[in-house]
């Protein structure tokens, strides 16, 4: 957190605060940072920033220029090891939901991950770091789409870096990414990338679109173009609960606008939203086989405290079930803790339990939940038709996704006359998933089904 330069620090148990002192001679603001350092690793403070723009907009790049500390050289080195595919190496094209991380220290300094040369493991890191980024690397290109949705939803980030190519402008899925972000309620921060290829009046040209659909009514959205460390301060402290867009104008080459884009990374406030007294609720993105181990699941503790021996209900299976079972150890970026909070990424070790019998977008909840709980494959939301080249109706089926859940959803019933929705139209609509899932009331969902989309909220589970 910040505190004034000479005066008294502000009480934060995060970092993040901002406070700033004049000089009245010179007329000049200085801001001093305060960060708590972690005792343990379940301590550490942790964001999660997803990484979205069209293809080849930059986006593995910057992640490894940032997380590897070295420049990349404009064809494709910095993004090397970022790739889990032998395809994607040989392409160039990120098509699966990658994890990188970036530590800064109690001193604000990013920990190194070049260790005599070799990259150092997440827990070494973890170690040094006093607060942690973790940036989901997501697919630009259009085929991919539905993985990267499913990195907005289900990843629960704090807020999405949406990156545009100075020289591409807003092109491809640039807008798509953007309408997601700001359905799901994320906040959002600009990276122009390739700077340093860009003539001025196509930087130029590429700034005015930009800044014209933040600004439109669809958006809403304050662009504040970061050109210094004080703009860095003044929009960290404002960003989430403001309608600011912070805009960064960066090359991974050169390495010119990076400071201040790690700066910015490095003070901005943890995410208050999450209850750490509220019943334990855990929702699976991925699922693992670990040598000597076991199942492994990984995913985000939405609320709640979870303990390493912890017993927790797991579910629903195919008929809309829960199962008991014991969490046997927990790692926090790869480091043992002995427990994980609300708002933090988290793996399990699971006792006894087969990997196949665990799907993506399972939950796992307090074993003190009454009545025991239930999947739902019935629901209702209240929806809005974003676009449909031509109408909705019965049986109509979509993909829907809902935090962590991604499955096929049917139109059962509707709440209109003619039984019919088009473009702009909003409804209460019954959905029907093939498969039970566990839904909230309130949760926010986007269903898509080739260009046709709409967004809604969970307002009733049926049955
Ligand atoms: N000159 C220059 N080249 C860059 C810069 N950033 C990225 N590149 C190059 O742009 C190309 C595409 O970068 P990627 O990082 O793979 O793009 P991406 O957004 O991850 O693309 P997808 O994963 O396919 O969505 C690579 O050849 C990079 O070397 C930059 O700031 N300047
Ligand atoms: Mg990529």
């Amino acid at each position: 957190m910040f505190e004034k330069n000479s005066g008294p620090s502000l009480p934060e148990s995060t970092s993040g605060a901002t406070g700033d002192s004049t000089d009245q001679s010179t007329g000049k603001t200085s801001y001093v940072m305060i960060r708590k350092v972690p005792k343990s690793a379940e301590e550490l403070l942790e964001l999660r920033v997803a990484v979205v723009g069209n293809v080849d907009a930059g986006k593995s790049t910057l992640l490894g220029v940032l997380t590897k500390g070295v420049l990349d050289d404009g064809r494709g080195k910095a993004r090397v090891n970022l790739f889990r595919h032998k395809h994607e190496i040989d392409s160039g094209r990120t098509s699966s939901v990658g994890m990188e991380i970036l530590g800064f220290d109690a001193k604000s300094q990013p920990v190194s991950t070049l260790v005599n040369g070799r990259n150092a493991p997440w827990d070494e890191i973890c170690g040094k770091a006093a607060k942690v980024l973790s940036f989901i690397d997501l697919a630009g290109h259009e085929r991919y789409l539905k993985t990267t949705v499913f990195g907005m939803t289900g990843c629960a980030p704090d807020f999405v870096m949406l990156m545009v190519g100075s020289n591409a402008g807003i092109i491809g899925m640039t807008k798509e990414h953007l309408g997601l972000s700001l359905a799901l309620g994320v906040p959002v921060l600009v990276v122009i990338t390739k700077i340093d290829m860009c003539p001025p009046n196509v930087l130029e040209n590429t700034v005015k679109q930009l800044t014209k659909i933040l600004k439109s009514a669809g958006c809403r959205k304050i662009p504040m173009f970061v050109k210094s460390h004080e703009d860095v301060v003044v929009t960290a402290g404002n960003f989430v609960s403001e309608r600011i867009c912070p805009i960064f104008q960066v090359s991974n080459v050169t390495g010119e606008g990076l400071d201040l884009l790690k700066n910015f990374l490095n003070v901005l406030p943890i995410s208050q939203k999450y209850n750490k007294d509220e019943p334990v609720e855990y929702q699976i993105t991925d699922t693992f086989s670990v040598p000597f181990v076991g199942t492994v699941v990984s995913g985000v503790v939405m609320n709640g405290i979870v303990h390493a021996g912890d017993q927790l209900y797991l579910g629903p299976d195919g008929n809309g079930a829960f199962q008991m079972v014991t969490v046997k150890s927990i790692q926090r970026k790869r480091l043992n803790v002995p427990l994980a909070c609300a708002g933090q990424s988290a793996s399990f070790g699971l006792k006894k339990v087969r990997r196949s019998t665990i799907r993506k977008g399972m939950v796992m909840l307090d074993k003190e939940t009454t009545p025991p709980p239930r999947g739902c494959r019935e629901f209702e939301a209240e929806i809005l038709v974003l676009y449909h080249s031509t109408t909705i109706g019965h049986k109509y089926q979509a993909m829907l996704h809902c935090g962590a859940v991604r499955q096929t959803a049917r139109v059962l019933a509707m709440d209109k006359p003619d039984q019919i929705l088009r473009t702009g139209d909003r409804a209460t609509v019954r959905f029907q998933f093939l498969q039970p899932a566990y839904l909230k009331i309130g949760a926010r969902l986007i269903f898509r089904e080739g260009r046709t989309k709409g967004i809604g909220k969970v307002s009733k589970i049926i049955a």
